[in-house]
């Protein structure tokens, strides 16, 4: 089976109707969408995805941030999608995100960031889970 990897558009981009675009980005690399949903996250949801994180200072600000407003949430599919995706999206920060991926053309602050998307095969079958 091919590598997968898991995105979540995030409240700050649906709210633009970013999701087309942002999608579209994905397809032009040559990867598939093999799921896709839009879905309000749920404070239970949200504190299992990041758990990870529990303990960070920012933690109370991310989960508010992704129960806020409707998400969309795609399963990607391809050769190397987990390393490419990251670098389709760009770095955490908006900040220092590169011009031409997603964060540098849409991120507004770290909070606000457009985009999440599996940092690891392992971080991919945990976040699939709680959202599909
Ligand atoms: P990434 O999403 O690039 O994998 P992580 O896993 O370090 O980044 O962080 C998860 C999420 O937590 C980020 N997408 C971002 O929204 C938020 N975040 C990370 N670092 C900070 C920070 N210093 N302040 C506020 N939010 C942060």
């Amino acid at each position: 089976m091919a590598e997968q990897t898991l995105i979540i558009i995030k409240p700050d981009a649906a709210k633009r109707n970013l999701v087309g675009e942002i999608l579209s980005r994905f397809e032009k690399k040559g990867f598939t969408i093999s799921k896709i949903k839009a879905l309000n996250f749920t404070v239970e949801m949200a504190e299992q995805f990041y758990s990870a994180h529990n303990s960070k200072p920012f933690f109370g600000e991310l989960v508010s941030f992704i129960t806020s407003r409707k998400v969309v949430a795609a399963v990607i599919e391809g050769e190397n999608v987990i390393d490419t995706t990251r670098e389709i999206i760009g770095k955490t920060n908006p900040k220092d995100a590169a011009p031409g991926t997603i964060r540098g053309d849409f991120g507004i602050d770290i909070t606000e960031n457009s985009i999440h998307a599996s940092d690891s095969s392992e971080s991919f079958d945990k976040e699939v889970n709680v959202v599909f």
